[in-house]
């Protein structure tokens, strides 16, 4: 089987009505869309997703932030894809993200304690397997 990554729609993304142009982008890549569903996050998925960034400044914005409406998840899947949706991205922070990468495209700094950057992608194959389990079981 190909790679597979976990990839987020966060609340700002589905809020905005971006859902569509942002699997338009995974699929235009090539990349097939596996599993998708649209979910309210609970607090122990998203303190078992952001376990690494406890304690950080933005931690409890970011969870609130991602409990503040729904989220579409999906698993996406293609050779390379979890580089490849990191790419498709852009870097964490919108402002700085490249344009013609979703968050670069579509994102911007909202002057709040947490960046509101739309998607998440997993960052390697073990948070890609470890994210897959929390988000579809
Ligand atoms: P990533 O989503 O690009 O992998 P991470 O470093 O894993 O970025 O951070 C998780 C999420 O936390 C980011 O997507 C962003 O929403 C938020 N975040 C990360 N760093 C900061 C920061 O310095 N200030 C505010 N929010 C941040
Ligand atoms: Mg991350």
């Amino acid at each position: 089987m190909s790679e597979r990554t976990l990839v987020l729609i966060k609340p700002d993304g589905v809020e905005r009505g971006l859902t569509g142009e942002i699997l338009r982008r995974v699929e235009q890549k090539g990349y097939r869309v596996a599993e998708l569903k649209k979910v309210a996050a609970t607090q122990v998925q998203l303190a078992e997703h952001y376990a690494e960034h406890e304690g950080k400044p933005f931690y409890q914005p970011l969870v609130d932030f991602m409990l503040s409406g729904p989220i579409v998840a999906a698993v996406v899947e293609g050779d390379g894809v979890i580089s490849g949706f990191r790419s498709l991205c852009g870097v964490s922070d919108p402002t700085a993200a490249a344009p013609g990468t979703i968050r670069g495209d579509l994102g911007r700094d909202w002057g709040e304690k947490v960046q509101k950057n739309l998607v998440h992608g997993s960052d390697s194959a073990e948070s890609a397997a470890r994210e897959i389990r929390i988000w579809f079981g």
